[in-house]
């Protein structure tokens, strides 16, 4: 590690602040590690969803990746949207030469149900990027793509962690329990062992940029140094605060608070 802790995360946009770069850069500063940012594509979208996404020129995507290699190497790199396979395969290249941990949240689609990127990326998700990863973060429905089978239980759940890490070599993958019915317990595969977490379910609406949120809070945590398994523990701890505490803004689906695990014993602050 530098003797600043620092992370960088290459993903889109969030003009409103509650999910992608936007949510990264202040979970990175929540967790006291020095936050940088490439973006990948500039999005327009709200609390209701994506009107237009404007993806960056590869060219241009590398200056800025080398701008930042070149003078500030993080000890951390996450991934979040990535919409084509050109990028994807520009990242590759990259991260193959860097010594990092890598976090990928593989995203494909918003919450609100838009596309974030094109159709045949997942494949390249799958094939070039996993083998790379340090930890892969998928809910059900990207689980479910990446290894071609219906998830519908935590043993499912359980199921798809270890095909993501043990045949498309992720050195550990969380699947997140979210989606599915009942208790929502998010299972991390490790290599060695299983390891479950859970929360108690908060009804609101407003969870938009969650997955940025604790996929980014467990790259601060790898780059402090801790296990995997703890970085996860905290991300969870750090994710249902940031719900709980939601702050009850935007007109649709709204963020999550950054700073809600400063609030932790104070009543919620009323974002239903
Ligand atoms: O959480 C997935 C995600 C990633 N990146 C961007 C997003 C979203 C969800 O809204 O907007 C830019």
């Amino acid at each position: 590690m530098g003797i600043i802790p620092s992370a960088l995360t290459i993903a889109g946009t969030d003009p409103t602040g509650g999910a992608g770069i936007q949510a990264d850069l202040k979970s990175f500063q929540e967790r006291e590690v020095y936050g940088m940012s490439v973006v990948t594509s500039v999005v327009a979208q709200n609390t209701f969803g994506v009107t237009d996404i404007h993806n960056l020129p590869v060219s241009f995507i590398e200056k800025q990746l080398d701008s930042v290699f070149s003078d500030i190497k993080p000890d951390a790199v996450k991934t979040g949207m990535i919409a084509t396979v050109d990028m994807m395969e520009l990242i590759a290249e990259v991260l193959k030469k860097q010594s990092v941990h890598y976090v990928i949240d593989p995203v494909m689609v918003a919450k609100s149900g838009d596309a974030l990127m094109e159709e045949p990326s997942r494949e390249v998700i799958r094939d070039v990027l996993l083998p790379l990863a340090s930890v892969v973060t998928p809910n059900v429905p990207e689980a479910e793509i990446l290894v071609d089978f219906t998830i519908t239980s935590t043993e499912d759940a359980k199921k798809a962690a270890k095909v993501i890490v043990n045949q498309l070599g992720a050195q550990a993958a969380v699947v997140k329990g979210g989606h599915l019915t009942g208790e929502a317990i998010d299972v991390l595969y490790d290599k060695r062992d299983f390891h479950y977490f859970k929360s108690e379910r908060t009804s609101t609406k407003h969870t938009h940029g969650t997955g940025c949120t604790f996929s980014a809070v467990i790259t601060a945590e790898l780059v402090k140094g801790k296990a995997v398994a703890e970085a996860v523990a905290i991300a969870k701890e750090f994710i249902t605060d940031a719900i709980h505490y939601s702050l009850g803004i935007g007109k649709g689906n709204g963020p999550t608070n950054h700073w809600g695990h400063r609030l932790q014993g104070l009543p919620s602050i009323g974002g239903e």
